[in-house]
């Protein structure tokens, strides 16, 4: 028996068995969700089908959230295979590599700033939008992923930072929109994990590091920990929460001066 059991979820962000979704996933599964999981493009399609079959999920489907049509077709797919649904994760985030190192004003464009508001932002209102029809007066649940660097000035995030800032505010107006349908929208805001969108960030070590000896708990999250936080937040266990950010950082949000410098 698990807290998910006859609950449908669509997962949203898989790219490798070290994502933060595939830790959702993997979490939402063992609880006795059923899962469908999308693939942003051929070049991930058979390492997301790997992942498929490991957490038992039979829907697959291609989406790249840039494309209304993509968006389209996978809720269209769903409703053909699935009578509605219960769970939309969103764990999808992206701006130009050149504007995530030095100067955040010398670096970033008007172009790189609207890829990462389309691709990080938007595209979470755009799947609940399409998502709504299937989810409504089903007590259904919907998670994002975002990071600190949207509620606080951090080097090198940059212009990530008012994209989350603005993922963030969507979660709120979109809680407020779908509350009286019966639908909650939550976010989790997790430390850095080494993920494929963590590779090739300059110093990522050192502020894995960095991380672990400020966090109260003197350690690096994982795709485990963020995994069952989500599975609490899209679970009955939650049914109060809505339009909350959840920090799943080891506490490192909720201090000043930390670590072994200091004491
Ligand atoms: P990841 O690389 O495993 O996942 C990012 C996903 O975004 C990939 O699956 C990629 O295919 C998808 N994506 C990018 N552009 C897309 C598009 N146009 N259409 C569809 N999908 C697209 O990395 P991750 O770290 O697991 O990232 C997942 C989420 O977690 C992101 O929102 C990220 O900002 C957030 N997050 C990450 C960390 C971290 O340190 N890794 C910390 C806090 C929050
Ligand atoms: O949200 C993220 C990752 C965001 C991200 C990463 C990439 C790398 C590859 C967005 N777009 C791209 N584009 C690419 O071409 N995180 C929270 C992880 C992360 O990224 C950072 C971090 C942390 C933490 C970038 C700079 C500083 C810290």
């Amino acid at each position: 028996m698990g807290v998910l059991d006859n609950k449908r979820a669509l997962i949203v962000g898989v790219a490798s068995n070290r994502s933060i979704a595939w830790g959702i996933a993997e979490a939402m599964a063992q609880q006795g969700a059923e899962i469908a999981l999308t693939y942003q493009n051929e070049k991930l399609k058979t390492r997301v089908e790997q992942c498929a079959e490991v957490c038992g999920s039979k829907v697959v489907l291609p989406l790249d959230v840039t494309r209304d049509e993509d968006v389209e077709a996978v809720f269209a797919e769903l409703e053909r295979q699935w009578d509605g649904l219960d769970i939309l994760v969103h764990a999808v985030g992206f701006a130009p590599r050149e504007e995530l190192a030095g100067s955040f004003v010398d670096n970033t464009t008007r172009a790189g700033f609207a890829t990462a508001q389309d691709i990080s932002a938007y595209s979470f209102v755009a799947l609940a939008k399409a998502a709504r029809p299937l989810m409504r007066g089903r007590n259904g649940s919907l998670l994002t992923l975002t990071y600190l660097g949207g509620e606080r000035a951090l080097p090198n995030y940059n212009v990530m930072g008012p994209a989350k800032a603005a993922l963030e505010a969507s979660v709120r107006y979109m809680a407020y929109d779908l509350g009286p349908e019966g639908t909650r929208v939550n976010a989790i805001s997790a430390g850095p994990i080494r993920t494929l969108a963590a590779s090739g960030i300059g110093d990522f070590r050192k502020m894995l590091d960095y991380n672990a000896q400020a966090a109260p708990l003197r350690r690096n999250v994982t795709p485990e920990d963020v995994g069952k936080a989500g599975v609490f937040l899209c679970s009955d266990f939650a049914s109060g929460i809505t339009g909350e950010i959840v920090h799943v950082d080891g506490g490192f949000h909720s201090v000043a001066l930390s670590g072994a410098e200091f004491e």
